[in-house]
């Protein structure tokens, strides 16, 4: 049955929810949401220079007239995009080892997707790679995907692919004749591509210089993230040629790291220090979130947050009420945040503290605080004051809160009021 679930729900309701509405609150009512996922752009390029010369000028530009968040992190783990997807579809944590997408592609989820349709959206995703690739096939019809424009809807060809298929540019190219044709109003979100491990480009659409380290990875990363800047901002001009852009807000979110820390000499050479320490590896675990409202100033935006936290954030600009959901993640703009990041293997990241490998680290300085100090017993250790573990232990609960949804099917338990009832009599009837 059910009653683990009414633990979580506790848990979930006095620590994660928080039902206040800001100014924001349906700021963005009805309008449309496109939905940009950044393929491996991490925030380090955002506001930085490579031989002196802006990486992403567009995006730079673009975070002046958005909300910027630029403590926001990843929080994937070996589902890499789809992870990603996973968690603002549903605002869960992705699991600790393989891709919740395959493993568990039917359970039942209050996806985003199912939120808004059931607020008058239609929803659709934009990706040309093969429909089946992370099992989204299966996955997004139960999130209530209307329509994936999978590669089929997509002329891809040698002169228009590169690395593992359609270049950005040409993506969003595309993609435009079928965005306009959409009811609105309409969730869709587009999957780039190009800036994808091992970050190849043809020489003619590279723009900037490579670096000059012994990580080609590294050295080339910057080329591509150029690409997909430059494709973004032919992107936002179709969308405004074409009066799409009026009626929508922008979303764009960096999905996972592209620099692994087998790069973390060369990074150390471009960020100009002499090593990448644990600390200095949870910062570079940051990645670009702006949430565009055309007509709108711009803010940057300091507090920590997060994937989980996107779910409540969309809903709550589009002034959905979502206070029945059940999601480990809240409203940026909220005024009762969690006051942490977990990250997927138990990291976090608080106000004041940076927690990764059994060192606690002063946030705003990087010092550590206290150590897991060899020869010590564990004993000992447990006794030692440590300004991280109250949080730790928090973090460990709820990613083990999440999993226990996931392993355990839940939400089968608990009706959503945003569920679609087709949908749960069509379950009823099967089982
Ligand atoms: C594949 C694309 C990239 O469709 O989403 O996947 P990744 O390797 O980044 O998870
Ligand atoms: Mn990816």
């Amino acid at each position: 049955d059910g009653n683990e679930l009414a633990e979580i729900e506790d848990y979930i309701n006095n620590n994660t929810t928080d039902n206040s509405k800001s100014d924001m609150f349906g700021i963005a009512k009805d309008k449309n949401v496109i939905f940009i996922s950044l393929e491996s752009m991490q925030s380090f390029v955002i506001n930085n220079t490579l031989h002196g010369e802006e990486i992403t000028p567009f995006l730079n530009d673009l975070v002046e007239d958005s909300y910027y968040f630029e403590n926001f992190y990843h929080q994937t783990e070996q589902g890499k995009t789809s992870d990603s997807e996973f968690l603002v579809e549903t605002g869960l944590y992705p699991l600790p080892s393989g891709a919740v997408f395959f493993t568990h592609g039917q359970n039942e989820y209050n996806s985003t997707t199912e939120i808004l349709k059931n607020n008058g959206y239609t929803s659709n995703v934009f990706h040309a790679n093969n429909k089946s690739f992370w099992n989204r096939d299966v996955m997004y019809d139960n999130l209530g995907i209307d329509k994936f424009y999978d590669v089929e809807s997509y002329d891809v060809n040698d002169e228009n692919s590169v690395g593992w298929g359609l270049k950005d540019k040409p993506f969003f190219d595309q993609s435009i004749k079928y965005l306009e044709d959409l009811p609105e109003p309409y969730y869709s979100r587009f999957i780039t591509l190009t800036n994808h491990y091992p970050f190849d480009l043809d020489p003619e659409d590279a723009t900037i210089d490579k670096f000059d380290s012994n990580s080609k990875t590294l050295n080339q990363y910057f080329q591509t993230v150029r690409y997909t800047d430059e494709a973004i901002k032919e992107f936002f001009s179709d969308l405004k040629a074409s009066g799409e852009y009026e009626d929508s807000i922008i979303v764009l979110m960096g999905d996972h790291y592209g620099i692994s820390d087998f790069h973390d000499k060369a990074m150390a050479q471009y960020l100009d220090k002499e090593e990448i320490t644990p600390y200095d590896h949870i910062q570079l675990q940051r990645v670009p979130f702006i949430i565009h409202i055309p007509g709108q100033d711009g803010k940057v935006m300091s507090e920590v947050a997060g994937q989980i936290d996107v779910k409540p954030t969309l809903t709550h600009l589009l002034g959905i009420d979502d206070s029945d959901d059940l999601s480990f993640g809240t409203d940026l703009f909220g005024e009762n945040r969690k006051g942490y990041i977990a990250l997927r293997d138990g990291s976090f990241i608080s106000n004041d503290y940076i927690y990764t490998k059994d060192q606690c680290f002063n946030r705003s300085t990087g010092e550590l605080i206290a150590a897991e100090t060899e020869g010590i017993t564990d004993d000992e250790h447990t006794k030692q004051e440590n300004a991280c573990q109250p949080i730790e232990e928090k973090v460990a609960k709820e990613l083990s809160y999440s999993d226990q949804i996931i392993y355990g099917d839940l939400f089968r338990f608990h009706d959503f009021k945003n569920e679609n009832e087709e949908t749960n009599e069509s379950k009823n009837e099967s089982e």
